[in-house]
């Protein structure tokens, strides 16, 4: 079938707005579908919040020099360095076989996630193994 000049430009403005409309169309069912998934959706989950241990590195070592921390669930150690009169400057433990060292920049509240698995008490030191205290896991 031949199409003559007008007819074809009939049927091309035709088609456009046909394809326009369907355009705004699934725009518009697209944003509506967006809106109802959103507002369906559950506010994003914040991550989970462990029991938070305070451990301060002072001139007399850290205190407390032991904490008491449950067994068998995420915790988190905060060492923070209150000294410059302490070679405590880093701190090495070992959580489930697995050595963590870390450094402690004065001031400065250093975070540790753990784990530990059984109960017991675990000793813990500054990198020169000269200052020790320890966790005492229950
Ligand atoms: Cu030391």
């Amino acid at each position: 079938m031949q199409f003559c000049g007008w007819q074809r430009a009939a049927f091309s403005s035709i088609l456009a707005l046909v394809m326009k409309v369907l355009l705004v169309l699934a725009v518009t069912l697209a944003s509506v579908a967006c809106n109802k998934s959103s507002e369906a959706k559950p506010a994003p989950t914040k991550p989970v919040a462990t029991t938070r241990f305070e451990i301060a590195v002072t001139d007399e070592g850290f205190k407390p020099d032991d904490v008491k921390v449950p067994a068998a669930t995420p915790i988190t150690l905060v060492f923070t360095r209150k000294t410059d009169q302490t070679c405590a400057k880093e701190v090495v433990l070992t959580v489930g076989g697995k050595k963590i060292q870390k450094a402690l920049p004065l001031g400065t509240p250093v975070e540790i996630a753990a784990t530990f698995p059984t109960a017991g008490k675990l000793s813990y030191a500054c990198s020169m193994d000269m200052i020790k205290a320890t966790l005492t896991v229950q």
